[in-house]
């Protein structure tokens, strides 16, 4: 699957109104959306997503904060899908963020960083199973 990824709306991004402007992000930089909705976390579905954090020191942080509000979970096609929405989002911290990057224009912080994006086409598919069956996904493929 290395023309699918993973992208989330993160709920600062949501309330803060970018939803929108991540949109257009999103199709400006040439991706397809193959499927999308907006849902709210469970504090426990955030600890499930985010299990490989789980020993970190943000990981309670993270997990309050994910699930404090709606977020748009996406799957998005596109050639290189994880590489190209990793590069289109830029690095976790917005101080470090390249110039243009979702994250330098729309994160607040490090931690309220407006966006996920997978690291590796094995997690991209194991996230988008996480919140997609597959009849949500195979009708627009
Ligand atoms: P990524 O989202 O760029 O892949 P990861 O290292 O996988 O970054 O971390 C997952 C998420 O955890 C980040 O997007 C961010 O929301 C949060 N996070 C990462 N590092 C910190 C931190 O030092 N403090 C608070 N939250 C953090
Ligand atoms: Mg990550």
């Amino acid at each position: 699957m290395k023309n699918m990824t993973f992208a989330m709306i993160k709920p600062d991004a949501v309330r803060n109104r970018n939803t929108g402007k991540i949109y257009d992000r999103i199709l400006t930089s040439g991706f397809s959306i193959v499927s999308a909705k907006l849902l709210r976390m469970t504090k426990s579905q955030a600890e499930g997503f985010y299990d490989v954090h789980s020993e970190r020191p943000f990981f309670g942080e993270l997990t309050e904060f994910m699930s404090s509000g709606p977020c748009m979970v996406l799957a998005l096609k596109k050639e290189n899908a994880v590489e190209e929405w990793r590069k289109t989002i830029g690095a976790t911290n917005p101080d470090e963020a390249e110039t243009g990057s979702i994250r330098k224009d729309f994160a607040t912080s490090i931690g309220e960083n407006a966006v996920h994006g997978s690291d590796s086409d094995e997690n991209a598919k194991k996230e988008i199973g996480f919140f997609f069956s597959e009849s949500e996904l195979i009708a627009n493929k």
